[in-house]
């Protein structure tokens, strides 16, 4: 026993006794101590392997079964699926103006999904990303978290940069690559970023941002921030080779991250029964030595919940923890996709009408009295008149100027790149008539 004890830099735990136990991490000190002795009468008969340092010895031959009942890791849930909350002490008790907002801002979300999505559909813009259904995953955490905090995004959370201060007129101006869109004009639509939010541009290659959450978590331990990196991806993204290698590198370095895995039950058209053969995501926190959860993300309430704890955990502790939020892609993967083909109307309904986040939300606040019918109205015709507004005026800004095509690459432009911008203007210039000179800003 004692063997055992001092081969371990115990670390404990300051949160909820029932799922946190003392964190036990091997020192390279204490291990080579172990085997100091020259006498092996010495060592009691326990295993040695320092790949395995807490087992134990068996004479069986027991092959762990993933599919054992006991492992399923079940899903925290706060509201049932008619917002009746379940359990008072874990009611937030958020206050009745942060609720409204925060249900405004999902059915905005919901306005300007509908309005951009319709958009490409009429070609007047290339690409769109709806969040019909994972409303819920969205502001759930964005609101639990700090500004600070940095968010590392795949692209289906704009929710948690609406949350964050986001502008309709920002999101516009993006999708439509205008002259006053913050990355002036140079990604697709939807790959929003903002440095003033602290949300790092998105980047189209699945999973690269979760090596880079564990990167950027690690230079913020160093730094002694009191802050975390949140990075969401999705159960696709989850198949990468890159999340392991994110999962591991924070789990061994300690960083300090939140990794939010929105399982929407598809990659473009692959179900997660053919993306996986285990219990979901959430079960690899295991795997990794990370603390995990599965939260019902329908569920704003237990989202908020999670997101605060694991957020306060990860700060406080300095390390990793994985959250999986159950939830539904109602929407097409994209505009590039069309799901009748790989999947039933009847199932999609079921989520649209029977379990969606903002109905949940809804009944909540109607239970409460905050909400009613002729309310519901009025908003939805305010958010539909804002959403057109931003609209019509990111539709008739001007394009971003030519000249912007040669900057940024460079901290000082290099005299090779400011010859080819010259040459670019004067040809231009010259030739008005053959280039849609008029959208250009100069
Ligand atoms: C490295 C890489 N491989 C493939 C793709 C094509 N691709 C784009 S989105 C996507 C599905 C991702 O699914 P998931 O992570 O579950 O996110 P969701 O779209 O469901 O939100 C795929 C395969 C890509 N963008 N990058
Ligand atoms: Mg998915």
């Amino acid at each position: 026993m004692a063997a055992r004890m001092w081969m371990l830099r115990t670390v404990l735990q300051r949160s909820s006794p029932r799922t946190l136990r003392p964190r036990c991490i091997p020192s390279s000190q204490a291990i080579s101590k172990l085997f100091s002795t020259s006498s092996h009468s010495n060592y009691t008969d326990k295993p040695r392997f320092p790949g395995a340092i807490n087992c134990e010895f068996i004479e069986e031959m027991d092959f762990v079964d993933p599919s054992d009942p006991q492992g399923i890791i079940p899903v925290y849930r706060v509201m049932d699926r008619n917002g009746k909350i379940l359990n008072e002490e874990h009611d937030p008790k958020l206050d009745k103006d942060m609720i409204v907002d925060m249900y405004k801002k999902m059915t905005l979300l919901n306005t300007m999904d509908r309005v951009l999505y319709e958009s490409q559909r009429q070609g007047r813009i290339s690409f769109y990303m709806t969040s019909y259904g994972e409303e819920g995953t969205h502001f759930g955490s964005a609101a639990a978290l700090d500004p600070e905090d940095l968010i590392m995004g795949q692209y289906r959370e704009a929710g948690v940069l609406m949350w964050r201060g986001f502008t309709l007129t920002e999101f516009m101006s993006q999708c439509y690559a205008n002259e006053h869109d913050v990355g002036k004009g140079r990604q697709m639509p939807v790959h929003y970023g903002s440095k003033k939010l602290n949300f790092v541009t998105i980047s189209s290659t699945l999973a690269t941002q979760m090596p880079q959450a564990s990167g950027a978590a690690y230079a913020i331990k160093r730094q002694g921030k009191p802050n975390c990196v949140v990075c969401y991806f999705g159960d696709g993204a989850a198949s990468e080779g890159d999340a392991h290698a994110a999962l591991n590198f924070a789990a061994t370095l300690d960083a300090p991250v939140v990794f939010f895995c929105r399982n929407n039950g598809y990659a473009i058209s692959t179900p997660t029964h053919e993306q996986y053969r285990g219990d979901g995501i959430a079960c690899r926190g295991r795997s990794y030595g990370m603390l995990a959860i599965r939260v019902d993300g329908n569920d704003v309430f237990a989202v908020y919940n999670v997101t605060k704890k694991a957020r306060e955990i990860s700060v406080s502790q300095q390390r990793p923890v994985l959250v999986e939020a159950m939830t539904y892609r109602i929407g097409h993967h994209s505009t590039s996709d069309d799901s009748s083909v790989y999947r039933s109307l009847k199932e999609v309904n079921y989520w649209d009408k029977e379990d969606h986040p903002i109905s949940r939300l809804r009944y909540y606040m109607e239970n409460n009295e905050w909400w009613n019918e002729e309310l519901e109205k009025d908003w939805k015709k305010e958010a539909r008149l804002q959403v057109m507004k931003a609209f019509s005026d990111a539709e008739k800004a001007l394009k971003p100027s030519v000249k912007e095509m040669f900057k940024d690459v460079y901290k000082e432009m290099p005299k090779h790149i400011e010859e080819q911008c010259k040459e670019c203007l004067e040809h231009v210039a010259k030739y008005p008539h053959e280039y849609p000179v008029d959208i250009y800003a100069k």
